[in-house]
């Protein structure tokens, strides 16, 4: 069960409700949020990133010269590591997320990339190091929210700059006045209210990046693999209609069609199964065409609904052969959890 503080964080971060995976496009005021500590308040006017450390020429780039530089519009999904946290048993207190950490918005910015070769990266660099302007105490530490990315990901031609979410600016709670967003990438990677780039010749050692966020068995194990790229996950539309405590959904009998997104930041998504008795027999759903190389692809299933109750499940596979498990792998932080989503289902005869 969750206690007070968990609670605490759940009413200050929302997710997604799940029947707007009917969009394509999450609206951002329907999009899941993940602040950590309090939402900065920034005067665009004055604001400045900062660009420095093992470089050969640092910058100080306004807003208006950011986005005076070449734009790009990416459609990118984006979840919560620690989306299904609450369904792991025995996890580090934190945001007690169910299947609800995730939304799609097409992000426009300026690539990355060309800003560090004119700031030109010293040959030592091994990581940048985005840092933003909030800060607050986690684990006893206090530090400004920051992340890092080893110098090749960093380049990667997709990560972005982002000052614009679906075509306005960015809200306050999404980041503004600029964002990184690292296509592919769990949610903590795409740092918001940023304020300053470091190059460094060494592995960050920010409490972001090495004290959490790491496949752990015990508390403070902080030497198992790092949380990177989203691991395969697929979402059904709920259908029919809920019951209001319960969530459980409630639909008359015959041909409905079951609509649902699937994404993976390992590979695109090539194949969703569905299952209407807990993932015992599986079918395969129809693909749309994809949105992007890094957005949720839609899906929909015929089904035959007769009378009774069910379970229903959905599965994803993308193209490097990662599947969704029926449970999830359990770890301290309750990060990655990809179990197939159960919805129960009720049907009635009409
Ligand atoms: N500066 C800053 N960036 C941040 C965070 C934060 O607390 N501070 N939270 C991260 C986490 S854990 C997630 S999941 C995403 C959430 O992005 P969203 O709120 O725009 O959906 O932002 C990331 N970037
Ligand atoms: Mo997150």
């Amino acid at each position: 069960m969750i206690d007070l503080d968990e609670l605490q964080l759940a009413a200050r971060n929302h997710g997604m409700p799940l029947e707007l995976l009917r969009d394509p496009i999450t609206p951002a005021g329907l999009h899941y949020l993940l602040i950590h500590f309090d939402i900065p308040h920034v005067d665009a006017d004055t604001w400045r990133l900062e660009i420095g450390g093992l470089v050969r020429q640092p910058l100080s780039l306004s807003l208006a010269e950011l986005r005076a530089r070449p734009a790009r519009t990416i459609p990118v999904t984006l979840e919560c590591a620690g989306n299904g946290r609450a369904l792991i048993p025995d996890h580090t207190p934190s945001q007690p997320w169910l299947r609800e950490a995730v939304g799609t918005a097409e992000w426009t910015g300026t690539p990355l990339a060309p800003i560090l070769a004119e700031a030109g990266l010293a040959d030592s660099v091994c990581e940048l190091v985005f840092t933003g302007l909030d800060r607050g105490i986690q684990h006893e530490i206090e530090h400004d929210y920051a992340r890092s990315l080893r110098v090749a990901e960093a380049l990667g031609e997709d990560v972005l700059l982002a000052y614009e979410m679906n075509g306005a600016p960015l809200p306050p709670q999404h980041g503004f006045p600029v964002r990184l967003v690292v296509p592919g990438w769990y949610g903590m990677a795409h740092v918001k209210w940023l304020r300053a780039i470091t190059a460094i010749a060494d592995e960050f050692e920010g409490y972001q990046q090495a004290g959490t966020y790491r496949i752990m068995r015990f508390e403070d194990d902080v030497d198992g693999p790092p949380v990177e790229r989203m691991l395969p996950r697929s979402l059904l539309v709920p259908p029919g209609i809920p019951d209001f405590l319960s969530r459980e959904r409630h639909l008359a009998a015959g041909r409905v069609v079951l609509r649902g997104r699937g994404w993976s930041g390992q590979a695109p998504v090539e194949r969703v199964e569905v299952s209407d008795d807990g993932g015992a027999t599986w079918a395969e759903a129809e693909l749309e065409p994809p949105l992007g190389p890094y957005a949720w692809r839609g899906f929909s299933f015929g089904w035959d609904a007769a009378p009774g109750e069910y379970e229903l499940c959905c599965r994803a596979t993308d193209g490097a052969g990662n599947t969704q498990p029926p449970e999830p792998a359990w770890n301290y932080g309750g990060f990655c959890n990809n179990a197939v989503q159960r919805i129960r289902v009720s049907v009635s005869a009409r």
